[in-house]
């Protein structure tokens, strides 16, 4: 019997993201826009129930309901998901929306508006929650720059947390880019996430718009990529990184296990997702990539959903999840090919760091795919870029009064701020330790001789 993950997604990009996914969702597992089996293999509903559940049809043919609440703080884009193809997928009572929106201010999302909104939210994850047979977790999907999905999102965080203290969090959190958004209060909203998320989550994958932009622009060759151009790439790395919970495997197969592989320690839970082969739909000549091809693929910098150069870093821990027909002696090989070439890019005190999933289901109009998932010290990249954002308009008192004008103490943005500051810190103090630290001490009281 496969645990339940209840997705809940917050905000625009939230919902647009989350469309994007659960359409993805349904071709994997051969469901059509209402929900009904049309496939042909076996294993796509070996564990649908992961994020479906199966409704009885008078009878007839079971349908396959997403495990999914949307919320939005205004109800323009709600309205078009709800009005669009898979509408009627969703439980008509899973669609929470407000009047008012936080426009792009996260003060509004976490304290006023939003907070208004929790009461009946939390009554329908309950429902939601209760009429699962045991619930691994939830997946929550928000973008980081705006008031909505990352105030009430954030806000949401702490509510799991009280309510569902031994249930999985995760969250695939989109962070904000000059290159895709111009709004000038995103460093603040989602530096502001980030201090709740450091707190509140058991597992972020970051997406960075930034990344995504780059990947259409130089790998897609779209110079003009839109949201949903930048969605069909999350979804694929949403697919990816969810295909161990999906299928049968041997590694990984629920949220806490990938946890506790990839987690050494506690606030180090920010994943860099990374994907190949990401192509030019346009261009003729894609080929099959080999196994060694896809590996290397995946520890390249060009196929990182977040602007982070990986060599800056090293590697804690990572997991990759090979997809289609890969032999699991080449992709092994591959892997240890990779880490014996660069083995200063992997923290040498963590033996085994990097895990290795073979599910046999390609995507679809695929014949393979490879996804990683990187516990990296280059995350601190994407905190510097935030915070030194952040701090440049901070420091200037700049644009607070819309924050304070809710209600909100300034404290709480410099609490922000140093947390973040901690957190870049203990990725560096971690990118630095070596075996040898140990040994040092050791030696120094006992020094050798030549
Ligand atoms: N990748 C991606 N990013 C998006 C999308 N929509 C918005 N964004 C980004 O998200 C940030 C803005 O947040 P939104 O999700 O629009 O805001 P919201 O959560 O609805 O909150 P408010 O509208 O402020 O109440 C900006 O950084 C945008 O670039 C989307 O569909 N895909
Ligand atoms: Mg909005």
């Amino acid at each position: 019997m496969p645990r339940e993950i209840l997705n809940v997604q917050v905000g625009q990009a939230g919902n647009q993201v989350g469309e994007s996914f659960w359409r993805m969702l349904l071709a994997e597992h051969g469901l059509d826009d209402d929900g009904m089996y049309q496939g042909n293999d076996p294993l796509q509903l070996a564990r649908v129930g992961v994020y479906f559940t199966e409704v009885e049809n008078n009878g007839k043919a079971s349908k396959y309901v997403p495990r999914s609440v949307q919320i939005d703080l205004e109800d323009g884009v709600i309205n078009q998901i709800r009005a669009g193809t898979i509408g009627r997928l969703f439980r008509p009572d899973t669609y929470i929306t407000g009047n008012n929106g936080a426009g792009n201010n996260w003060a509004k999302g976490f304290y006023t508006e939003g907070a208004e909104l929790t009461d009946p939210i939390l009554e329908t994850l309950r429902r939601q929650a209760e009429s699962c047979d045991a619930l691994q977790g939830f997946q929550l999907l928000h973008s980081l720059g705006g008031g909505t999905g990352a105030g009430l999102g954030s806000l949401l965080l702490s509510k799991f947390r009280e309510e569902f203290p031994d249930r999985m969090i995760a969250t695939f959190s989109i962070m904000p880019s000059p290159k895709v958004s111009e709004t000038v209060v995103e460093p603040y909203n989602s530096l502001l996430s980030v201090h709740q998320l450091v707190e509140n989550t058991d597992l972020t994958m970051l997406i960075d718009n930034e990344a995504l932009y780059d990947i259409s622009v130089r790998t897609l060759k779209n110079t003009a990529p839109a949201f949903n151009d930048l969605n069909i790439l999350v979804s694929q790395v949403m697919c990816g990184v969810s295909t161990s919970l999906r299928f049968p495997g041997q590694l990984n197969g629920d949220l806490r296990k990938l946890a506790l592989n990839l987690i050494p320690f506690p606030r180090l839970h920010f994943l860099m997702p990374s994907y190949a082969p990401f192509f030019d739909p346009k261009a003729k000549a894609f080929t099959r990539m080999s196994v060694p091809e896809l590996t290397h693929s995946l520890f390249d910098r060009r196929n990182m959903l977040v602007a982070c150069d990986p060599r800056f870093g090293r590697y804690l821990t990572a997991a990759l999840i090979f997809r289609g027909k890969v032999s699991s002696t080449e992709a092994e090989h591959a892997v240890s090919d990779i880490q014996k070439k660069n083995s200063s890019q992997f923290v040498e005190w963590v033996p085994d760091n990097v895990s290795l999933t073979l599910v046999s289901v390609p995507p679809v109009g695929q014949t393979q795919s490879a996804t990683c998932l990187a516990n990296s010290t280059a995350a601190q990249e994407l905190f510097k870029r935030n915070l030194s954002q952040f701090t440049a308009m901070y420091k200037r008192r700049a644009y607070l009064h819309w924050y304070t004008g809710e209600g909100m103490d300034t404290m709480e943005f410099s609490e922000a701020e140093s947390n973040t500051q901690d957190l870049i810190s203990e990725y560096q103090q971690y990118q630095e330790a070596t075996l040898e630290d140990d040994e040092d001490e050791v030696a120094e009281e006992a020094p050798e001789e030549e």
